[in-house]
Formats: C-alpha cells, structure tokens, sequence
C-alpha cells in the first residue's frame, strides 16, 4: 500500500507566476466550492492534522498553496506537489476582489502546465450545483492531453447508503470520502500515486 511519509508547506502564490518550479513528477491541484473541504482532505491524504489550514467559515483558503508530499512504495519514495486553491462561487468576497480572485484561479488552472491532476470535490449533499457543472466545463476545454479530472465526492458521512447509491449514479467514476471517518482516504491516495508514477515508467 502507498503512503505519505512526509509532507510539508513550500509557498503560497497569488497568481500562477509567483508559483515555485515544477517538480518532474508534476502535481495535484485540489478545487472546489468555498468550504467543500479541500484543505481537510490534503491534510487527510498526508495525514496531518493542520498542514493545510482548514475552516467551518467558507473563504479560507485565500490564496494558491503548495505543499510538497512524498509518497513511499516498497521502500521507494517519490515526491510530487499538492495544491490547495480557493474555493469558487465565495459570496461574501467583494465584487471587485471576486473578480480578481476567479481571473488569477482560472489563470493558474488552464495554463499551469505541471498540474497532472485534477480533483474536483462534490460536496455530497449539493451533487450537481449549476457551478460545479460550469467548472467541469471550462475544465474539459482547457484540459491538456497528459492532464486528468477526477471527482471526489466530500462529506460522505453525512449520508446514508441509499442516497450514497444514488450519488454513484450522477457521478460515474468518482471517489467518495469523508475527512471525519478517513474512508475511501487510502483508495484516493492510490489513484493519485498510480497516475502520477505509473507502474509502467519505472526503471
Ligand atoms: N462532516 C464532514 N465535514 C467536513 C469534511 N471535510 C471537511 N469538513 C468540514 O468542512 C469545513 C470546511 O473544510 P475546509 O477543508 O476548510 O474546506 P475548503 O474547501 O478548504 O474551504 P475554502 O478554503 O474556504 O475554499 C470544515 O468545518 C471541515 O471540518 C467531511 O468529510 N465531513
Ligand atoms: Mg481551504
């Protein structure tokens, strides 16, 4: 089983040039609403409580955050980053700094070449929301051949298995997880791992 032996913060960026050098491996880029949990389930995927600053006010996470994690496999570490943006579709940000704020998240998405992988999280209770749908669009226009979208569906725990089945059905394809109970943690950790280290490409 894969997992993370070490994680820690590099820098904040507020827009895509102040981003540090890529890494060879690329990296993962978490988005989502204001408040889905984005910050909750880096730290969940590192297991570490606090390396990414989570909030129940919505609007946390202001600006793009890089975090350098390294994986262990059979003895063998690899290093990649995680990326923990803003949140979208934050209502109380003021109008002018709202469209500042979208143009420098939208900016760093499309041409942010070192992204890998895309997580988009679904909060369980809200499948479907016209924004989430919006951004799967824009996703599917800018997304680069060696680039991935996975769906994670957040919260879990605050459904039961009847509207958890119903879910799958909207979203084939998506991962569910809960940062309260840690399920479905270490099967996101192996997607992750195997597409960024495909078995394939080692020596
Ligand atoms: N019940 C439940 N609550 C969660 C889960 N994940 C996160 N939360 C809670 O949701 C709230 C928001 O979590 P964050 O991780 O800060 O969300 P975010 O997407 O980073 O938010 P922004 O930085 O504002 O965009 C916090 O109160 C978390 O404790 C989960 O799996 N289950
Ligand atoms: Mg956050």
């Amino acid at each position: 089983m894969v997992r993370v032996v070490d994680s820690s913060f590099v820098t904040s960026a507020a827009h895509l040039e102040q981003s540090p050098d890529a890494l060879a491996s690329g990296e993962v880029a978490f988005l989502g609403r204001s408040n889905v949990g984005k910050s909750s389930l880096l730290n969940s995927l590192a297991n570490r409580k606090g390396l990414a600053k989570s909030s129940s006010t919505p609007g946390k996470t202001q600006l793009i955050n890089f975090f350098a994690i390294t994986y262990m496999q059979e003895q063998t570490k690899y290093k990649t980053f995680f990326v923990d943006l803003p949140g979208f579709g934050y209502a109380k940000v003021a109008k002018a700094l709202k469209h500042e704020w979208a143009k420098n998240l939208t900016d760093f998405i499309e041409k942010r070449e070192a992204i890998r992988l895309f997580v988009h999280l679904i909060d369980a209770r809200h499948p479907m929301m016209a924004i989430d749908n919006e951004v799967d669009n824009f996703l599917a226009t800018i997304v680069r051949p060696h680039q991935r979208l996975l769906h994670v569906i957040t919260k879990i725990d605050k459904l039961n298995q009847k509207e958890l089945n119903a879910l799958k059905l909207s979203y084939p394809g998506a991962l569910m997880v809960s940062n309260s109970n840690k399920k479905g943690i270490d099967a996101l950790n192996e997607v992750i791992f195997n597409h960024l280290f495909p078995q394939e490409n080692l020596s």
